[in-house]
């Protein structure tokens, strides 16, 4: 298939606009892209894309996807003045939707995170990350794992998993943080590795979650396994999460809104990258701004993603998460579109996507929008015309 007749931004380096661009697409895979003027010959369908813009699908890059229930009551009650803190001490929070996750089934399960992956889809999302996380159990962190290894059979998409057990502690280990890590969370690990359900480890390293030393363990355990890790880390107090997970090498540290310049540092010689959530920040109503000038001035990549989840981010849409980083934390339209493709693939391990060149998956949104800004800058209205997911335009 040609595709001619548009802007593309390649985001090979910045954005790597062709104002008058044409790509060759054989298979599941990028063949040539570049002006049309340098079109070389080759026999296919030709498809007129009318001048739109031409992206990398978009790749959401930090995802709690799979869950059951809500928690709108949680919300008003941090309007009356609960913190998230407030809530999950007693016993609301993340344990409120591990109850609810607990009692569903796969299929159930399957079917509510199906609508919100269509409306991911909708936006030109071709990729996502899943976290398990609400489970807690052995057997209910593989059904989440489970669930979101199905989306990928269901839906045009990529789906990459990462085990989040070492998300909270549930109630039956009350106190017994380091019990539940020896006898659910790195059994669970084992056991999902097994499997092939989990292609990365993450944790939640906070006051309310784990200990840098917990954390530590659970990584142990993925490094055993060869498994990568990764870290929700200084979201809601400074533990050194992030210098922590880049001693691991981890793929990437995640919220970063207490991250000091020591962690940064340690982020960059690792070549971890920063996945910045601003509807977790929007939400929780946080005040202490990420830094992100920090994090450019030491060349840490940074990646945008919607955190998607029940409590902080009940969201499905990772335009809004780019208008959130440029309007609240000040990325440029481009780092932000940079933060949704080829730093999110990044951020995922995944070289073959995140660009458009030569030999990557033909993974593609094709936008109804003639600037890159675009996407940015429209509040919750995303002009996606079509998606090419492996090759294949939506019907
Ligand atoms: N940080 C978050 O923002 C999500 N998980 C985490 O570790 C929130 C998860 C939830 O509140 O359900
Ligand atoms: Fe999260």
């Amino acid at each position: 298939m040609i595709l001619l007749n548009a802007v593309l931004a390649t985001m090979t380096e910045g954005a790597g606009l062709i104002p008058d661009g044409a790509v060759i697409v054989s298979g599941e895979r990028i063949q040539w892209a570049g002006p049309r003027a340098d079109l070389p010959a080759a026999k296919g369908e030709q498809v007129d894309l009318g001048g739109r813009l031409v992206t990398p699908g978009l790749i959401d890059c930090h995802t709690h996807l799979v869950h059951a229930g809500d928690r709108a009551r949680e919300f008003e009650m941090r309007l009356e003045g609960a913190s998230y803190e407030d809530v999950a001490r007693a016993g609301g929070g993340i344990v409120s939707t591990v109850r609810a996750t607990r009692a569903a089934s796969q299929s159930e399960l399957e079917e509510s995170a199906l609508a919100r992956l269509d409306r991911m889809l909708a936006e030109g999302v071709t990729t996502l990350e899943v976290k398990s996380g609400y489970g807690l159990t052995v057997a209910d962190e593989l059904k989440m794992l489970r669930t979101a290894r199905a989306l990928g059979r269901q839906r045009p998409v990529g789906v990459v998993t990462s085990l989040l057990a070492a998300h909270a502690v549930p109630p039956e280990y009350a106190g017994r943080a380091d019990a539940y890590l020896d006898e659910v969370c790195i059994p669970a690990l084992h056991a999902a590795h097994a499997e092939g359900l989990a292609d990365a480890v993450d944790g939640f390293c906070e006051g309310i979650a784990f200990s840098p030393e917990q954390i530590g363990r659970v990584f142990d355990a993925a490094r055993a396994l060869c498994l990568p890790v990764k870290l929700h880390a200084e979201q809601l107090s400074n533990l050194g999460g992030a210098a922590l997970a880049a001693r691991y090498g981890a793929l990437s540290a995640d919220h970063l809104e207490y991250l000091d310049e020591e962690g940064i540092a340690a982020m960059a010689a690792a070549g971890t990258v920063a996945v910045i959530l601003p509807a977790a920040f929007y939400t929780l109503r946080e005040t202490k701004l990420p830094p992100i000038d920090l994090l450019r001035r030491h060349g840490v990549p940074m990646a945008v993603a919607t955190d998607m989840n029940p409590g902080t981010a009940p969201m499905t849409s990772l335009t809004l998460a780019m208008n959130m980083a440029c309007t609240f934390f000040r990325l440029t339209p481009e780092e932000a579109l940079a933060g949704v493709t080829r730093h999110a693939a990044a951020a995922l391990g995944l070289a073959d996507r995140g660009r458009i060149a030569p030999g990557l998956r033909a993974d593609l949104a094709v936008w109804d929008a003639a600037h890159p800004a675009e996407l940015s800058y429209r509040i919750g209205a995303t002009p996606l015309h079509t998606r090419m997911f492996g090759g294949r335009l939506d019907a």
